[in-house]
């Protein structure tokens, strides 16, 4: 069946098309794709024309797609370093919008998009709604928090383009989402999984029967959940639950996204090239092996970012897909290598804990994370030593250093968390690494 037709008999939107590219046809755009993108970035990155010289690179060397094993690896730490805007491939006046991600300390990682970034970042989010069975007349309401982060905004633009009426609420305020999604007869909904968790329970506590609502998808992500969570979602909701992936280095939302079929997430792989590697060494790994996914991206214009290691634990799954889309499948991602945490949906570092409490007074450099789940929420607790001098001062002392560190966290972190005050030498020690975080939630 030619593409057209078939994207037509299976109810996609338009836009799906590329999704059943042949193959062939397929690796042969990512060639030309990949090709440009080396091209463009060795022109116009510093970093990547300096890691290309050093290994006596250049963008003609790469020939065929094998060849993409030899481009140098960027990482998160590369952003980092050239915070702000470092690694931009456009001149600012080319720039429409600027998003952040948490880095590994103080400073957020920043992310640029041209207009022809944000139209194919809206492109790929249509594909994903389409793949979930969404159309035209849908009504999507978007939970995914909107402003730096790039859940809400992506999610958005790409609801508005398939047809449907977006919904902006944003993330907070249970009582409002369930309000709205009965009122406007929301038909899904997109937000982190355990949100949705929160919602279901929220909303059998005002009486609202998640059943009986018009609900017919959820478009989760930003977060690992896993097959059990899908089961207690499906059964307490009248929604399918789908798993989407992305990450605001690569575009946001939209890197890849579940089919009707369930069996893994195709990655739009006309504009996001995977490849698995040993996390460790980096050697590449064959389709079907676990590792860590790299990406690049093949089409991106103001900051492209070539083989980044996401950190991201997951597989390329082998043989297609009974839907008919030709776009490889990756796994679930259930880890990380990293020690980066997603809390509500944002992402993380204990390192950024550590760099904020150095910075406050009466402090030790001893604190401990503490997560743990309620209500479906998940909560971040940060237990940190204090000073003995600070201990036997006054009451109103101790409030007032309390409140720093949490204006510091809150600051740090863009996330409400609790902070306990304990005694010097209260926490636990261990004998080799620190043990920071302890993980009370369970899936
Ligand atoms: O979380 C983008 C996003 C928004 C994806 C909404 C899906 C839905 P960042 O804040 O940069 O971007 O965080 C990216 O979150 O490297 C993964 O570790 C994790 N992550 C994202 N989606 C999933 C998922 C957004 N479906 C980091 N399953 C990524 C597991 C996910 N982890």
């Amino acid at each position: 069946m030619n593409s057209i037709l078939q994207a037509s008999a299976t109810g996609c939107h338009p836009a799906s098309v590329p999704d059943y590219t042949p193959i062939p046809q397929l690796r042969e755009l990512q060639l030309k794709r990949m090709q440009a993108v080396v091209a463009r970035a060795s022109r116009q990155v510093k970093l990547f024309q300096s890691r290309m010289a050093d290994r006596g690179l250049a963008p003609e060397d790469i020939r065929d797609l094998e060849d993409v094993a030899k481009l140098p690896f960027t990482e998160k730490r590369d952003l980092r370093d050239t915070y702000p805007f470092g690694l931009f491939a456009s001149p600012m006046k080319d720039v429409v919008r600027l998003h952040a991600s948490s880095g590994t300390t103080g400073k957020p990682i920043v992310v640029a998009y041209t207009k022809e970034d944000v139209d194919v970042w809206t492109s790929v989010l249509v594909r994903c709604f389409a793949g979930c069975g969404l159309h035209h007349g849908d009504v999507i309401q978007v939970a995914y928090g909107y402003g730096l982060f790039t859940g809400g905004l992506g999610a958005h633009y790409g609801a508005e383009a398939l047809g449907a009426a977006v919904v902006p609420t944003s993330g907070g305020n249970a009582d409002r989402q369930i309000m709205l999604m009965k009122d406007f007869g929301v038909t899904a909904m997109c937000c982190t999984p355990t949100y949705f968790l929160h919602l279901i329970d929220r909303a059998a506590e005002l009486g609202v029967d998640m059943k009986e609502l018009p609900l017919r998808a959820g478009v989760f992500g930003a977060e690992p959940w896993t097959e059990s969570m899908r089961r207690h979602i499906e059964n307490r909701s009248s929604v399918e639950a789908f798993d989407i992936y992305g990450l605001s280095e690569i575009i946001g939302p939209g890197v890849a996204c579940e089919c009707r079929c369930h069996q893994g997430l195709h990655i739009f792989e006309d504009h996001f090239y995977p490849e698995i590697v040993d996390p460790v060494t980096g050697e590449l790994l064959p389709d079907g092996s676990e590792g860590e996914l790299v990406l690049t991206t093949l089409s991106k214009q103001a900051m492209p970012m070539i083989r980044y290691r996401t950190r991201d634990i997951t597989m390329l799954l082998t043989g297609q897909c009974k839907c008919g889309r030709t776009l490889r499948r990756m796994g679930r991602i259930g880890r990380r290598s990293d020690d980066m945490l997603i809390i509500r949906g944002v992402n993380v570092f204990p390192s950024q804990v550590e760099s904020a409490l150095l910075e406050i007074e009466g402090t030790l450099p001893n604190y401990q994370i503490i997560l743990t789940r309620e209500q479906e929420l998940d909560q971040m607790e940060v237990q940190v030593e204090v000073t003995p001098h600070m201990f036997n001062d006054k009451i109103g002392a101790l409030q007032g250093l309390q409140g720093r560190i949490q204006g510091a966290l809150d600051h740090v972190l863009g996330l409400r968390v609790r902070v306990a005050l304990v005694e010097a030498n209260s926490l636990a020690r261990s004998e080799g690494k620190a043990k920071r975080v302890i993980d009370r939630r369970t899936s």
